[in-house]
């Protein structure tokens, strides 16, 4: 997919979808990306911790073939090279891992990159760096989902880059039915979500129900 598309999926009003098989109710990666690219998703991040490599590479080939039928942005978390290898639309990564430029330089110019943020002052290096297109916001609430999240930084770093911030982003951590229509009020228009859609045990309902309160 073209950059532009892959970023024009991503600046829509809508969901973004990011897989974890161990939350998954027992179905894998590659069911899961199925059945939330059928309800309608945009925009998929691949993103799982303990798997090897091999089997990585063999999941993310899959959810590649279904994404790009379909449409769908397909990114890939932390692993530069099954982006690359997969022909993902991009790339997300943390602040621990390689600095933005240097990703940047592998990856050239033709992916999303992505980067999450918990702060102020990591909101304005990415923006500054004018290498990344897309930040991560979070953990807005709680979350058990990621091991070594920080703390949620709750709405204030939330308003603090909805104000100051030009770069793109998506809200994350602890977003739920019943907390989704508010971060919309406060201006978010897309929504990280794993637990709640990939641990639903009917996804497409799940899908509707998430884009019916981002509709009231
Ligand atoms: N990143 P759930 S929070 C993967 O704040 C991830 O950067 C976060 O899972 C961040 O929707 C998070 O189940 C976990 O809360 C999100």
């Amino acid at each position: 997919m073209q950059k532009k598309a892959a970023m024009h999926n991503f600046l829509t009003t809508d969901l973004y979808a990011i897989t974890s098989e161990e939350h998954s109710l027992g179905r894998n990666n590659v069911e899961v990306a199925r059945q939330l690219v059928e309800a309608g998703i945009k925009v998929l991040q691949y993103r799982e911790k303990d798997k090897k490599a091999r089997q990585m590479y063999q999941e993310c080939l899959a959810i590649r073939d279904l994404t790009r039928q379909a449409g769908v942005t397909f990114i890939v978390n932390d692993h530069i090279d099954l982006a690359l290898l997969v022909e993902a639309d991009g790339i997300h990564i943390g602040q621990d891992d390689l600095p933005v430029q240097a990703v940047r330089r592998l990856i050239g110019n033709d992916l999303l990159l992505g980067l999450s943020t918990h702060k102020p002052q990591e909101a304005e290096a990415a923006a500054e760096s004018g290498v990344v297109d897309y930040i991560g916001v979070g953990p807005i609430f709680s979350t058990a989902t990621k091991k070594d999240v920080c703390a949620p930084v709750g709405f204030e770093y939330l308003r603090y880059v909805v104000e100051k911030i030009s770069l793109p982003f998506v809200a994350i951590g602890g977003i739920k039915e019943h907390n989704i229509a508010e971060l919309k009020q406060l201006g978010v228009s897309q929504f990280a979500l794993i637990t709640e859609l990939v641990g639903a045990a009917d996804i497409k309902q799940a899908v509707q129900r998430l884009r019916q309160k981002l509709k009231e």
